[in-house]
């Protein structure tokens, strides 16, 4: 059988999705710890953006498609529900969290931890910006978790894979801090999804 590589920084969110997806499903894989807008991404992906998958003779990008493609092309447990309404949770939670959340907390993130790591200023005005956004985000998963151990109810599925990584990120930041303080649902699902094994095993190591 052919290797499964992801290429992308395993600072990325989005890759560390597809490599959890990949420990999720009990898939080996490779990673190819290629940067965003080099040479050899932009042949992977036209935008530049990590992550990419080959897989044999298959070539993809776009991390919900690799997660699906993972998910479906593979043995091994199920990455999203088979019940209906708990999939469409699934892709419910994940599409709120790429519509909604992604671009202002990585907004956050990038001015508070990388920005400065660079040497340069942070852009205190899209910050500012950014931390009603993330919060209106928040709360809208905060709620989806009231009474739910993941977004798609008890199991844990691609749209936890995709929160995570954000969200581990964002908690670093003192405007992440303070956004995810009264967020109840969020931290006691977050302490659960760190413990798991792809998370453990994917951890970012950054700072
Ligand atoms: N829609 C893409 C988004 C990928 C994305 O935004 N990746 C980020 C890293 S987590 C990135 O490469 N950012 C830098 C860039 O696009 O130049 C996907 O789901 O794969």
């Amino acid at each position: 059988m052919a290797t499964l590589t992801i290429h992308g920084t395993p600072l990325s969110t989005y890759a560390r999705t597809c490599r959890m997806a990949c420990r999720e499903k009990g898939v080996a894989y490779e990673l190819d710890p290629v940067m965003p807008q080099s040479d050899e991404q932009k042949a992977m992906q036209p935008w530049g953006s990590v992550p990419a998958m080959t897989h044999g003779d298959v070539r993809m990008y776009e991390s919900l498609a690799i997660c699906n493609y993972i998910d479906h092309a593979f043995d091994g447990p199920p990455l999203q529900p088979a019940d209906p309404l708990a999939n469409a949770r699934c892709w419910q939670w994940t599409s709120v969290f790429i519509q909604y959340l992604y671009r202002p907390a990585i907004d956050i993130v990038l001015q508070r931890l990388i920005v400065p790591a660079q040497g340069g200023e942070p852009d205190e005005a899209l910050v500012e910006s950014s931390v009603p956004k993330s919060d209106k985000a928040l709360v809208a998963l905060d709620g989806a978790l009231e009474g739910n151990a993941c977004f798609a109810g008890g199991e844990a599925s691609i749209a936890d894979y995709m929160v995570l990584p954000v969200l581990h990120y964002l908690k670093m930041t003192p405007e992440g801090e303070t956004l995810l303080a009264p967020r109840a649902n969020i931290a006691r699902w977050q302490a659960a999804i760190d413990e798991r094994e792809s998370a453990v095993a994917t951890v970012p190591e950054f700072g």
